[in-house]
């Protein structure tokens, strides 16, 4: 095993691809020119109508839109809706499926399809089945979809698995895990596990409570933003306009992350005139770690704290609890573990503690970069411990952000979709249910392909989502699938895993409504924990045979369950969905009655402007960070037998500039001169420093296969580091998790890069 390098001699800030067609800053006219060639364009009108909807935007868990309109975020603020919106929108306004295309292709040729050619074969718009010995997808009448269903779900309930994924409605994931565990089945794997579990699971442990606990009028207040681990100028462009603000009246914004995101250094939004025109700074500190390492970076801008004597010991003393122990921990780190470990030098760390320090209020935000670790619990407390240290939690303008991913996902873990049901909700949900729940503990994402692999699983229901493309080791989620007997889709559009993912009997694809076309009313959750009513809508898609996800659910639950205890058909209405909601979820007692109110609100309980939390002291609870060991294979442990030029990287993987997840809008990044999926972004210096060159084709190998004739693109990425798209790159390794929480490490795989010519 080799220590990851330490690069003290190699450039910090390296240099872009000579590809003179990047832009120069993130945003900008370019998303001016997405929005308009297509609001003008022949589905313009459709566009522009759902855009106006009434309805919570599809894409990101920021939320805009709802009863305010479709472009107003929940401080009534105007012209909030991003580009990411309409891409969102235009593949869902695609025509239907043929009704006779099946006819004419086979699995086999449907399993060719790229990612983004298989979204643009249009909507899903009638039900079909794959039968075990057939090679091509057949229409389904809906009763032999119920009955085959029905028999499904007869079996043991440890047997039955559910996976789901975050833009399906509060109601429609209430009614999911009502259904599963009615069954007595606690299967029920979600995204989120692959995503913020860490987040969930780490604050929780702390605070009491496992969401953000800062709104977006609390956001406004700060001085100073802390943003690790996340390409928000991508995903969720719309924070930036916060971050513009931000440095406009003076406050700072500290940047953690090993690649230097164009957006994050210089954004142009569109909703501010001078911005557009000349690009807004983001950054006032830009550091680039090594993957995998920022538990160290924190520790260390906590040691600088204590050095500088910046830390807050009144309020620890009455807010905290162990915080002895974390200030040992701390003093006993040597500087040169942190600096060694995170590959940031001293000074540059004390520059952040400093920043922090001056803010009268800091924010601590975070994504990807910090969950998908195999530390990644441990990332989220190194974050917390230096909120804490500094008095930056519960009071306004302070407190720790976990910026969501999907549009819902947060809804689905607070409707009980969750591995980790809170003892309330449990409790609640068996009076409703009037008999205990099952003890047996739940499958998460990994447990549940875990399972499957080995043959536990018979019946799996996936509202939503790509189980197939979002996990690693493809070949072995393939195999997994496999072996369920059954498995049920709820889709909108068509995406690999309808394809890849298939049972060993039998798999159905359902055709569903999404939220802008239901005929009920729906709600959602946004990351801020604010909770959007939806209207009801119509679909574009005349003569298909679709279905509302809650009118399946509630049907299917009603074959398998009966009527009592509790009356399915009747929560056809969404109305009495919310009812059940508003007397089992904590928080969401405004919902039995915003049918009638359309008032949109916070849920009580999360966000925090007193440093008071629902933990059993009332205090926070700080957790001992260690150091990660940071290691990284030697080339002779990929098996290749000779090569003449490679090296070993830490591979992170993540979206391009024109994707949701597993869906490829585009196939180019132009803000990292990634022309297509096929390149791998590394450093000038790693590259030739064993001879390699940027355009030059290699193999990438991981600990499961390889990627051939992938392209080098030099980027301003940490040397000794790399980065790919996903889903192409799940294919090529499996990812170990952290334990606490089964989130793969997907943002630090080990891989040789290398060519034989
Ligand atoms: N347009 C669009 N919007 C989206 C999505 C989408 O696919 N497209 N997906 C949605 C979902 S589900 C999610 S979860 C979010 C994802 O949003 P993000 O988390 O922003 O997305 P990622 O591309 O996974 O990675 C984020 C950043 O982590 C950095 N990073 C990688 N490793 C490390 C590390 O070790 N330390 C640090 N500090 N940084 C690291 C990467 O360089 C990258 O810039 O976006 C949501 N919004
Ligand atoms: N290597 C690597 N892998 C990753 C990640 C990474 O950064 N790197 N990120 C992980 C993360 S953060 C996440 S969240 C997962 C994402 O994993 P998933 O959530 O499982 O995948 P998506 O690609 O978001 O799912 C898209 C599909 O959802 C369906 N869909 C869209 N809207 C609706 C709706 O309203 N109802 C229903 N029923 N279906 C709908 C459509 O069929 C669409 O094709 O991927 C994870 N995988
Ligand atoms: S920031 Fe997110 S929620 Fe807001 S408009 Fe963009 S994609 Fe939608
Ligand atoms: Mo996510």
């Amino acid at each position: 095993m080799n220590e990851d390098k330490q690069q003290q001699t190699q450039p910090t800030t390296p240099s872009d691809s000579q590809n003179e067609n990047i832009p120069e800053v993130g945003g900008g006219f370019p998303v001016l020119q997405y929005w308009a060639e297509h609001t003008l364009s022949p589905e313009g009108f459709k566009l522009w109508k759902t855009l106006l909807h009434k309805s919570a935007c599809l894409s990101c868990a920021w939320g805009t839109g709802g009863q305010k309109g479709g472009f107003t975020d929940e401080e009534g603020e105007k012209l909030q809706r991003c580009m990411k919106s309409v891409e969102a929108i235009s593949a869902e306004i695609q025509p239907p499926i043929g009704t006779n295309f099946f006819d004419q292709q086979s699995i086999e040729q449907l399993q060719q399809l790229t990612s983004l050619e298989a979204d643009r074969l249009g909507r899903w718009s009638f039900p079909v089945i794959l039968a075990s010995g057939n090679t091509h997808y057949q229409k389904i009448s809906w009763d032999e979809i119920y009955q085959l269903a029905e028999t499904a779900f007869k079996t043991k309930p440890e047997r039955v698995a559910s996976y789901s994924s975050g833009r399906s409605s509060n109601e429609a994931a209430f009614l999911l895990q009502l259904m599963m565990r009615a069954l007595g089945s606690n299967n029920l794997a979600d995204c989120s596990d692959l995503c913020h579990a860490p987040s969930t699971f780490g604050l929780k442990q702390i605070f009491g409570s496992g969401t953000s606990m800062v709104s977006l009028k609390s956001l406004k207040d700060t001085d100073c933003v802390v943003l690790a681990g996340s390409n928000a100028a991508y995903n969720h462009p719309r924070l930036m306009n916060e971050l513009i603000k931000i440095r406009n009246k003076g406050g700072k914004v500290i940047v953690i992350n090993p690649v230097k995101e164009k957006g994050l250094v210089k954004f142009a939004s569109p909703a501010f005139i001078k911005s557009l025109l000349t690009g807004s700074e983001i950054a006032s500190l830009y550091l680039q770690p090594i993957p995998g390492s920022d538990v160290a970076l924190f520790v260390g801008i906590q040691k600088s704290l204590i050095e500088q004597s910046q830390i807050d010991q009144a309020f620890l003393q009455n807010y905290t609890e162990n915080w002895p122990e974390i200030l040992d921990h701390i003093r006993s780190t040597s500087w040169s573990a942190i600096t060694q470990t995170c590959g940031i030098s001293q000074p540059e760390i004390e520059a952040a503690a400093q920043m922090i320090a001056s803010a009268p209020k800091v924010v601590f935000a975070w994504a990807m970069g910090i969950t998908q670790q195999q530390n990644g619990v441990d990332n989220v407390s190194s974050i917390a411990n230096t909120a804490l240290l500094t008095g930056n939690v519960g009071r306004f303008g302070t407190g720790l952000m976990p910026v969501r991913g999907h549009s819902n996902v947060q809804g689905f873990g607070s409707m009980g979709v969750t591995v980790r049901l809170k003892k309330e909700i449990q409790q609640s949900l068996e009076k409703l249910l009037d008999c205990p729940l099952s003890r047996v503990p739940g499958y998460d994402t990994n447990a549940l392909i875990e399972a499957a692999d080995a043959g536990q699983v018979d019946t799996l229901i996936c509202l939503g989502g790509n189980l197939y493309g979002a996990n690693p080791h493809s070949h072995k989620v393939k195999r997994a699938l496999g072996k369920i007997k059954t498995i049920i889709y709820l889709a909108t559009k068509p995406n690999l895993g309808h394809f890849h993912g298939l049972a060993q009997q039998q798999t159905i694809v359902i055709p569903v409504l999404n939220r802008f076309e239901n005929p009920h009313k729906t709600t959602v959750e946004s990351g801020n924990n604010f909770v959007r009513l939806n209207d009801e809508g119509q679909t574009h898609l005349k003569n298909a045979d679709l279905i509302a996800e809650v009118d399946f659910l509630t049907e299917l639950a009603h074959r398998i369950h009966g009527e009592d205890p509790i009356n399915w058909r009747k929560l056809q209405d969404t109305k009495y969905i919310r009812q059940l909601i508003a007397q089992t979820i904590p928080g969401f007692e405004k919902l039995a009655d915003i049918d009638e109110t359309k008032e949109e609100f916070t849920i009580g309980g999360r966000i925090f402007n007193q440093p008071q939390f629902p933990t059993d002291s009332g205090k926070a609870k700080m957790f001992v960070t260690p150091l990660p060991q940071l290691t990284l294979p030697q080339p002779e442990e990929f098996g290749v037998a000779n090569y003449s030029r490679g090296l070993v990287l830490a591979l992170m993987t993540g979206r391009s500039y024109a994707q949701h997840n597993t869906v490829v809008y585009q196939v180019n990044d132009k803000y990292r001169g990634m022309s297509h999926r096929h390149c791998i972004l590394m450093n000038r210096w790693d590259a030739e420093n064993v001879g390699l060159q940027e355009h030059q084709r290699v193999t990438v190998r991981g600990n499961a296969s390889q990627l051939d004739n992938i392209e080098i693109i030099y980027g301003a990425i940490r040397p000794g580091s790399a980065l790919m798209f996903y889903p192409e790159v799940n294919v090529i390794f499996n990812a170990p998790v952290d334990s606490r929480c089964g989130t793969p490490a997907f943002k630090r795989v080990p891989v040789l890069v290398y060519t034989n010519s």
